[in-house]
């Protein structure tokens, strides 16, 4: 038996935290113990209003009533139900809402319980959809530099962002990476989308394609709008071009939509943002608001038909999770798209984005403040590193908005900020008023 068996509930050396500075963490711990609405409440009793919608995640805002009561309700009525070989109603319920809410054509469901598990589900398929059209030398899978596509073997081996990939060795052969869309030194300040160089970079994968031949590549896999490494917009025309040459050469898209989907944009999805259409779109996050852990891939009927022959007792793909379309998660999406479709949330983000823009380009010109980039609901600051010690001047941006009464997240020296999709004006003052405060203030 651990000799921790004593321990007091507050000891806080168990809890390996993810992605976080532990030691300095637990030194000065940051404990959010409510939430409501726009705001978050501390241990200490301050209410801190929320500029990253949790971990761009809580798109309804907090403890809404309709998810509240539909998990409540669900988790008393039936906890579990088997998810292979075996249904229960509402996982079919919400796969025909999903679709939905979806671009015409993604007409099926795969669940999972994360973005990292709905990314490496959405590589299985691309790969499997190949060989089951007898077209199995199509193995390779493209990303892209400062990619993001959650932590798993998949994921990093696709993603793009090194400090996430070096640590693990050989991950995936058979990967290759698209250039970044970023341009530091030109085009800082760009309002949305900036013009010029879309099709250029886009191009890049033609490069690509021919080193390798087409017929070695099973997918693309791109966020429509990278997040994690720090909010990089696409050029116009980046990822209409990405589509015309996939589909020239018979490569799969994939929009890691793990961010942009559910109104981040002002839009359902960033593919009607884009007026793209992927052949599979990857989300999590916003589905269930961020109350339940639940992912899915939304893929096109081409893509599911071609799964579907050979004797129908056999399982068609030989892959799952034990949760997968989970009671309660299916309950929780269900109480989200309602609350998104009575509160017309899913397109809100379209009538604020000007004033939300506006709002974060006036931080240009206070200290360090080196860029500002901004799409529907989505802004970056970027600073000027202290020299010597990346993401110690952000970090400590972070650490005095939670003292003073915001949540905002850093990436290495970008400040993100992606509010929930209710922010009203009076919130959004707030956010941006504390935070050039906070600018003003950073050493
Ligand atoms: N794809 C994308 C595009 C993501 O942004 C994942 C996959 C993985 O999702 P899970 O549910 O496995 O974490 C993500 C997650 C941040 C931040 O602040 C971003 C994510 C997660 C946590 C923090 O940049 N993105």
């Amino acid at each position: 038996m651990s000799n921790r068996q004593n321990v007091a509930p507050n000891d806080l050396s168990a809890f390996w935290m993810p992605f976080s500075a532990n030691r300095q963490f637990k030194k000065a711990p940051r404990m959010f113990v409510a939430a409501k609405d726009m705001y978050y409440t501390t241990s200490d009793g301050r209410q801190v209003l929320d500029g990253t919608a949790g971990l761009w995640c809580v798109n309804a805002g907090h403890c809404r009533p309709k998810i509240v009561q539909a998990v409540q309700d669900q988790v008393a009525e039936m906890d579990y139900a088997p998810a292979f070989q075996m249904g229960h109603p509402k996982a079919f319920e919400l796969a025909n809402a999903l679709v939905g809410i979806a671009p015409d054509g993604l007409d099926h469901v795969l669940y999972t319980n994360s973005g990292s598990e709905s990314v490496e589900t959405a590589l299985k398929v691309a790969l499997a959809y190949h060989r089951v059209k007898g077209d199995g030398s199509r193995f390779r899978l493209i990303g892209r530099e400062r990619g993001y596509h959650g932590v798993n073997f998949g994921g990093i081996s696709v993603g793009g962002i090194v400090t996430n990939r070096k640590m693990f060795g050989t991950l995936l052969t058979g990967v290759d990476h698209m250039p970044h869309t970023h341009t530091p030194g030109k085009n800082q300040f760009t309002r949305g989308e900036r013009e010029g160089d879309g099709e250029a970079l886009a191009n890049e994968l033609e490069r690509i394609v021919t080193l390798h031949d087409a017929s070695t590549i099973a997918a693309v896999i791109v966020e429509p709008v990278a997040g994690s490494t720090g909010v990089l917009i696409p050029p116009k025309g980046y990822l209409k071009k990405l589509r015309e040459i996939t589909k020239k050469h018979g490569i799969l898209l994939i929009f890691d939509e793990v961010i942009t989907g559910f109104g981040r944009l002002g839009t359902p999805f960033a593919a009607d943002y884009f007026g793209v259409m992927p052949d599979m779109i990857v989300c999590a996050k916003g589905l269930t608001n961020g109350t339940i852990p639940m992912g899915a891939v939304l893929v096109t009927s081409e893509i599911h038909d071609a799964f579907m022959q050979g004797p129908e007792h056999m399982i068609e793909f030989m892959h799952g999770y034990t949760y997968s379309g989970n009671p309660v998660a299916a309950a929780a999406g269900l109480g989200t798209l309602e609350t998104y479709k009575d509160e017309g949330l899913l397109t809100r983000g379209a009538s604020i984005a000007k004033y939300w823009e506006d709002a974060l380009h006036s931080l240009k010109g206070l200290p360090h403040v080196i860029d500002i980039r901004n799409l529907g609901l989505i802004g970056a600051i970027e600073l000027e590193p202290v020299a010597g010690s990346p993401t110690k001047r952000a970090f400590s941006a972070f650490v005095k908005g939670y003292e003073q009464g915001i949540l905002i997240r850093t990436t290495g020296d970008i400040i993100a900020l992606s509010p929930p999709l209710i922010v009203e004006k009076s919130h959004i003052d707030t956010l941006i008023g504390k935070l050039a405060e906070i600018l003003k203030t950073l050493e």
